[in-house]
């Protein structure tokens, strides 16, 4: 079934849902997004998202020609007109159309899509058995050249080094700062384990701040643990007890190997496994109602 797009105000079906050549964000990598996910009827942290959103295109000096409500608002009604209880939503604002050229200012008018589609999950075997990672040659965008902090279209760095885990057949693996201190995975966040402590990368190394990052750190202090924000290199990571990534599409997958390194006994820990419990039980009842 073709699916209903936000489209610059309207609702078009996916095949009529197309964008320019001269669309700055297909041009020149200009513009933001979100990747946002629906349980149960509910939209798990929307606001979070869109305060990150508008947080991003403040950085590139771009504005959303919607205002936050109005936002929120196209986000339900596109997840209500595909009839989706539990959904992936895909907002993405461009520069707009324009001439050729860097220059912003050609580009009158932003280009506003959201896709809300089901969610392709990963195999249960991915979240019973855990990951390989291995550590990518490519480094982390330096936060002084483009802030890794700034979701946006550019996400080339990324999928160069996404491009080395396919090569080496796993399925994520680790990016450095340029200093190689542990930034954090092609699309999720990192975290390392040591009895009660919790570390994960600060943002100010260069990392997305991710949202499910956010919801896990809360977790981890309700849970009586020590949850910090610290740099720290690989080896932090070659001997914690456990592992684990954390992001929107993943939730919090378990880490059983790194660079060929057995971390802890080489099976999900139990730290890890508490946590997806707990979030589970939040994602199942905390979130924006679409359908009142
Ligand atoms: N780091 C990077 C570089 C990301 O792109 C995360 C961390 C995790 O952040 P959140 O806020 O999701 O906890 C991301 C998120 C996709 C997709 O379609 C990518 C992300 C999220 C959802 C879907 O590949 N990246």
């Amino acid at each position: 079934m073709d699916l209903l797009i936000y489209l610059d105000g309207e609702l078009v079906p996916e095949h009529e849902a197309k964008v320019s050549v001269f669309d700055h964000g297909l041009l020149y990598g200009d513009g933001v997004f979100e990747g946002i996910r629906a349980y149960n009827g509910r939209i798990f942290k929307l606001d979070e998202h869109l305060r990150r959103l508008y947080g991003s295109a403040k950085a590139i000096m771009l504005e959303i020609p919607l205002g936050f409500d109005e936002m929120r608002q196209a986000v339900v009604e596109t997840v209500r007109a595909n009839e989706l209880r539990d959904a992936y939503i895909r907002l993405v604002i461009t520069r707009g159309v324009g001439d050729l050229g860097l220059d912003p200012r050609k580009c009158p008018k932003p280009t506003v899509f959201i896709i809300a589609a089901s969610i392709e999950l990963y195999p249960e075997e991915v979240y019973e058995k855990g990951l390989p990672l291995i550590t990518c040659a490519t480094r982390r965008n330096a936060p002084e050249a483009l802030d890794p902090a700034i979701k946006s279209l550019n996400y080339l760095n990324n999928i160069l080094a996404k491009i080395e885990t396919v090569r080496a057949g796993v399925p994520e693996g680790i990016m450095l700062s340029i200093d190689g201190y542990v930034a954090e995975c092609t699309g999720d966040n990192l975290f390392v384990v040591n009895d009660d402590n919790v570390l994960t990368p600060p943002a100010a190394i260069g990392n997305l701040e991710g949202i499910t990052r956010n919801v896990v750190m809360g977790l981890i202090r309700k849970l009586d643990m020590t949850a910090e924000e610290k740099s720290f290199r690989l080896r932090t990571v070659y001997c914690a007890d456990e592992v684990f990534l954390t992001g929107t599409a993943a939730e919090i997958v378990p880490v059983v190997s790194v660079d060929d390194r057995r971390i802890g006994d080489g099976r999900p820990g139990t730290v890890t496994k508490r946590l997806r419990k707990e979030f589970a039980d939040l994602t199942a009842r905390e979130g924006f109602p679409i359908y009142t």
